[in-house]
């Protein structure tokens, strides 16, 4: 082999290792920022987790949360009853943490339309409301971090009737 030759090749495999060098610098840049909502916005990462809440005392009825891999949301449900005299009285619908504070107002979203003592079906799907995605995923929500309150992780669909609490069930991941 000449030296010309042995030149060339070393030339390209110094640039093959840098180039891959360069790769794996970048790919452990940007892995902190993965979990960021402008990355799972363009990248499939989010698992596709389904979370029910069911009501089933003073209000009778059933609303489920399904992630897509964007992580976005659909909020799809019903009430069926306990939902008394919606005319009359103001109802709201908040994603709140184990410790009663607000997560996602749900209420102008839903837009819910009332049928007797409760509503038709609703359907929404929500591009900043996520289950687990992201720190702000609602079933990683933590509560009671002071001291001798246990950690409490997750989230409650609460409903308010004039801004009292009315109902509550948890977002039961299934
Ligand atoms: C509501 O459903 C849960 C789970 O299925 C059950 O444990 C509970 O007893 C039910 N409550 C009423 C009032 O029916
Ligand atoms: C939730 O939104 C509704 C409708 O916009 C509003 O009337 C209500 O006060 C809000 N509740 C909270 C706790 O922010
Ligand atoms: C709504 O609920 C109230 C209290 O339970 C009841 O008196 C009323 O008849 C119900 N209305 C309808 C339309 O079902
Ligand atoms: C992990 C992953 O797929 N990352 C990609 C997310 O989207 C950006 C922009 O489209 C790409 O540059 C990343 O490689």
């Amino acid at each position: 082999m000449n030296t010309k030759f042995i030149f060339t090749l070393s030339i390209v495999i110094l640039s093959i290792i840098l180039t891959a060098f360069a790769h794996e610098v970048s790919f452990k840049k940007r892995s902190p920022e993965l979990l960021k909502r402008t990355d799972y916005e363009k990248n499939d990462t989010c698992p596709c987790t389904v979370a029910t809440s069911t009501f089933n005392s003073t209000v009778i009825g059933e609303v489920v949360f399904a992630q897509d891999t964007c992580g976005s949301t659909l909020v799809t449900g019903l009430f069926s009853d306990g939902l008394v005299n919606p005319e009359k009285n103001c109802y709201t619908f908040l994603v709140v943490n184990k410790c009663g504070k607000l997560l996602y107002n749900l209420t102008s979203v839903l837009d819910v339309k009332f049928r007797k003592n409760g509503t038709f079906p609703f359907s929404t799907r929500l591009d900043d409301l996520n289950l687990n995605c992201d720190s702000n995923g609602v079933l990683l929500a933590e509560s009671g971090k002071k001291r001798y309150i246990k950690r409490d992780t997750g989230a409650d669909l609460q409903i308010q009737q004039n801004g009292q609490n009315y109902a509550s069930a948890p977002l039961s991941s299934v």
